[in-house]
């Protein structure tokens, strides 16, 4: 039988993790939006079903408002709730976001209470330490994407200043997901060669700040809305992993518990995805100018958690 992959919101990035969903076969998928938004959602997975011979996949696609249609599915991408615009933080949205999680929380708690579960609404780190809170689901089984995606950019700009092919940097970057997130260039590397011994401190400097601030140059740019293509493929990524037991380590938000002296909170650190969901974090020792930028980032990430009140 096919897996079953259920995406919580239909909009920007929705519409492209059913499109990558589809074309990699991961299973049947369930577009799910709000009742006024339902029609385009089932327009959408029409139009992708009259993807499918030349796309070359087989996928059952169906859009709908109503979580029944979502029972049993293996995984679960929350991306509902809104985007932020130009001139507004990510914590601007928590009141709305907050509200909308809650109803998510219900629907998936009830109709899909074994689905390894992806938040990707804003404010993220809060997002899913609430929508853990509100389904009482284990921490292995809830996961926030950001720092797949703050890492893809820290790579993506390391390729592009160095001119080399992305797919020889690697790197971590850990943290909440804002503007004091930690990439971490000691551990990077491009191709087995350290970066800091290919890059000058001022170049490798420049692509902290523009890694840190790589979400608001993207609604900058737009105007209206955040990015979209990059979140998607970074969720489809952890999911994979999950979906084929791939056992990927990849820097994603979860619950420590004692991990970088983190109690309580989602956060993100490098994470081991298999079939169990979060199978392991790993804890990296840093220095101190390391761990002063984690201090800072875990205070950030505390206070927006704080506003939760749950
Ligand atoms: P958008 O195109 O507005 O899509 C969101 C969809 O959610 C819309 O179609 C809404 O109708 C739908 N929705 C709203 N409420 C509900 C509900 N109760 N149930 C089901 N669906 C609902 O936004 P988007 O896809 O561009 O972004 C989605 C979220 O991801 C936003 O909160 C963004 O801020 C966030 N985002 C996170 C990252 C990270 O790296 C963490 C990156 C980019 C965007």
């Amino acid at each position: 039988m096919r897996k079953k992959i259920a995406l919580i919101g239909g909009g920007q990035i929705g519409q492209i993790l059913a499109m990558l969903a589809a074309q990699r076969e991961m299973g049947d998928i369930v577009i799910l939006d709000i009742p006024e938004l339902e029609n385009p959602a089932k327009g959408k997975a029409l139009d992708l079903m009259e993807m499918a011979p030349h796309g070359n996949y087989d996928a059952n696609i169906i859009g709908t408002s109503d979580y029944k249609d979502i029972a049993g599915a293996d995984v679960v991408i929350i991306t509902a709730g809104k985007p932020r615009q130009a001139g507004m933080t990510r914590e601007d949205l928590l009141a709305v976001n907050l509200q909308i999680i809650g109803a998510v929380a219900n629907g998936v708690k009830q109709y899909a209470p074994k689905a390894f579960c992806l938040v990707v609404t804003n404010p993220l780190d809060a997002m899913v330490y609430a929508f853990y809170k509100m389904t009482g689901f284990p921490k292995s089984q809830v996961l926030g994407m950001a720092g797949t995606l703050d890492t893809a950019r820290w790579r993506a700009f390391i390729a592009m200043e160095l001119g080399v092919s992305v797919v020889d940097v690697a790197g971590t970057v850990l943290g909440g997901h804002g503007p004091d997130m930690v990439p971490l260039p000691r551990l990077t590397t491009v191709g087995g060669v350290p970066l800091a011994e290919i890059a000058s401190k001022e170049l490798i400097d420049k692509i902290v700040l523009r890694t840190r601030e790589a979400g608001t140059e993207i609604v900058k740019l737009f105007g209206k809305g955040s990015a979209f293509f990059s979140p998607a493929w970074s969720a489809i990524v952890m999911a994979e992993s999950y979906l084929k037991d791939k056992k990927r380590v990849l820097p994603a938000c979860a619950l420590c518990e004692g991990e970088y002296g983190v109690n309580g909170l989602f956060m993100g650190v490098p994470c081991l995805i298999g079939a169990k969901g979060l199978e392991k974090i790993y804890e990296i020792k840093l220095t101190e100018e390391e761990n002063a930028q984690l201090q800072k980032t875990i205070g950030s990430v505390k206070k927006t958690v704080g506003e939760t009140k749950l």
